[in-house]
């Protein structure tokens, strides 16, 4: 089988990074994949791109790891502070006494590409680069069970299988995300202990304010190894969406 990774990131030179998506798909389905990224990336709710990338390169099918993806739990709350409360009792299960300066650190990466690589021990940031951050990348969905819908973006799909790889890092604890899509405020904390928690709203309607935070807890490997896997390792996530649904 010949398969491809597919990339697309589309950037605005006065206000900088605006969206990235990308698929892991067979030599047959690389045309419509590509029309449907590079549609996304010309119609983004945050603002039109004059700077379009898209990346194919091959993929080894004996390079993918699979996983399964976390186990997927929905909070709703009646507004963002709401939300935000939720997200401190979740850290606070982490053992993360320090939520609210974590949380209070989600509002500097609105215009990063990537994430932030977060200490929690030191509460230093680990990215190489700090403006870009890290992003985790060569992931997709086994899409072999289910019909995805080409013309829109699926936030929650998307951000689980993001949210499963990360969750299977090594050294990362959790993750919280907030969308930096202005009309999208579901967001999530995640981890291998408690699973995908989604929480409905996390920021007001329009706010532009977004972004992620890995959660890195130091062990005898070190963050170069949790960089490579976040950043290199192909990744099928299965969805189980048939026991889902
Ligand atoms: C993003 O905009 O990429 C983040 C989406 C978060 C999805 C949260 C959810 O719906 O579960
Ligand atoms: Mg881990
Ligand atoms: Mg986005
Ligand atoms: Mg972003």
């Amino acid at each position: 089988m010949n398969l491809f990774s597919l990339k697309m990131r589309a950037s605005n030179s006065n206000t900088g990074y605006l969206s990235g998506a990308e698929k892991i798909v067979n030599k047959h389905e690389l045309h419509t994949y590509t029309n449907a990224l590079l549609h996304r990336a010309l119609h983004h709710s945050k603002g039109a791109a004059d700077e379009i990338t898209m990346k194919v390169e091959p993929v080894q099918l004996s390079d993918i790891q699979r996983l399964e993806a976390l186990p997927v739990k929905t909070v709703e709350v009646a507004n963002h502070y709401e939300g935000i409360k939720e997200v401190k009792k979740l850290l606070l299960q982490l053992g993360l006494q320090q939520a609210e300066e974590i949380i209070e650190m989600l509002s500097s990466c609105s215009s990063m590409r990537g994430a932030i690589l977060l200490d929690v021990d030191t509460m230093k940031r680990l990215e190489p680069d700090q403006e870009r951050g890290i992003r985790a990348t060569y992931m997709d969905a086994n899409r072999s069970h289910f019909q995805e819908d080409l013309t829109k973006k699926n936030h929650f799909q998307e951000a689980l299988v993001l949210a499963t790889k990360v969750a299977h890092a090594p050294n990362v604890i959790g993750e919280i995300c907030i969308s930096d899509d202005p009309d999208y405020v579901t967001g999530y904390v995640a981890s291998k202990e408690f699973g995908y928690v989604r929480i409905t709203k996390l920021k007001q309607k329009g706010s532009h304010l977004g972004g992620r935070i890995f959660l890195y807890r130091h062990s005898e490997s070190g963050v170069n190894e949790t960089i490579a896997y976040l950043e290199k390792q192909k990744i099928v996530v299965d969805l189980g969406l048939s026991k889902r649904l």
